[in-house]
């Protein structure tokens, strides 16, 4: 007689721990990662600095006509018709929620390329390597606005979008407050010990999601504060939740950190969007962070097109 499939194991949610006080303890902060495959810190970004951000990343989506009259430039109250006037296929080319001109825009900030070198940032990852650090200049904006096209990122690994070195982790952010009902991100504790995850075609940001299985266990998630940042391994499974408003603008960043010393896929050092570095830095006040990659003698990994060809998967 073969044996019996295991039962699956109920799915249930937790919330974030704060590694704040592990910072100072590198062992122990490493060894929470192994085992969570997350890392969660509250008031890590100054309130001030992501509230600066905030307000020229809502200037951006003001000079559109999204946002409702009569709010201050922090509110986030956006005018569903306004935003529903664009077509499905304008808001799929860059699956950010706003329209490639917006995100080009966004993508010009100067304080949107320094954020994520912030020193409070870099410190994570110094403990967490013990060796230089690469920031990867391929940093993410999501303005999700409530267009009907917008669904919840899926379920999924960052690997098979950044490769290089598996040693990748992702740093995400929201741009102001963010309670679960406006749709923060949510991973799944401990997903990072199965390895890559093969994929399957979904809707939402990425086009792809890890078909969970047995593997969908424990789900992690929070109300996030001004400065609360979200880390995880490339490995790790996670997905945004559902915003229950269709009045408001979910702001976050998606930013990527490595070892220096670790293989590292050219697109990383690519802006996400079909700007040259040129244009981004056509406005920008100061020199210092501009090709700052260039001064680590990178190793170049190529990319393989197979992480990201569905296949089926056996549960
Ligand atoms: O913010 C989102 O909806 C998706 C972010 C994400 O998946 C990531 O940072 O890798």
């Amino acid at each position: 007689m073969s044996p019996a499939a295991p039962a699956p194991r109920p799915i249930s949610h937790s919330e974030f721990v704060d590694s704040t006080d592990l910072l100072s303890d590198p062992v122990a902060l490493r060894a929470r990662a192994a085992e969570d495959g997350y890392l969660f810190f509250r008031r890590r970004l100054p309130a001030d600095e992501i509230l600066a951000m905030r307000r020229e990343m809502l200037a951006v989506v003001d000079k559109y006509g999204w946002r409702q009259p009569g709010q201050d430039d922090l509110g986030g109250l956006i005018d569903y018709d306004a935003i529903n006037r664009l077509s499905e296929e304008e808001m799929h080319r860059t699956d950010v929620g706003v329209t490639e001109a917006a995100y080009h825009d966004v993508q010009r900030l100067e304080r949107f390329h320094r954020l994520p070198h912030h020193p409070r940032l870099r410190e994570i990852y110094e403990q967490l390597f013990g060796r230089a650090v690469l920031v990867h200049p391929r940093h993410i904006a999501r303005l999700v606005t409530p267009h009907t096209c917008m669904v919840p990122t899926p379920p999924h690994q960052d690997y098979p979008y950044i490769q290089g070195t598996t040693n990748t982790w992702t740093a995400w952010f929201p741009i102001g407050e963010c309670p679960r009902s406006l749709g923060g991100l949510a991973v799944l504790r401990r997903s990072h010990v199965h390895g890559y995850l093969p994929v399957q075609p979904a809707k939402g940001a990425g086009g792809f999601a890890v078909p969970l299985c047995p593997a969908e266990t424990e789900w992690v998630e929070g109300d996030y504060g001004l400065g609360d940042v979200l880390t995880f391994p490339c490995h790790t499974v996670h997905k945004a939740l559902r915003c229950q408003f269709k009045d408001r603008i979910r702001l976050s960043m998606d930013v990527r950190y490595q070892p220096a010393d670790e293989p590292v896929e050219q697109r990383s050092l690519n802006p996400h969007c079909p700007l040259t570095w040129e244009e981004i830095y056509r406005d920008w006040q100061r020199d210092d962070l501009k090709y700052y990659w260039k001064k680590f003698p990178l190793q170049m990994s190529p990319w393989d097109d197979g992480y990201l060809t569905p296949r089926r998967r056996i549960c």
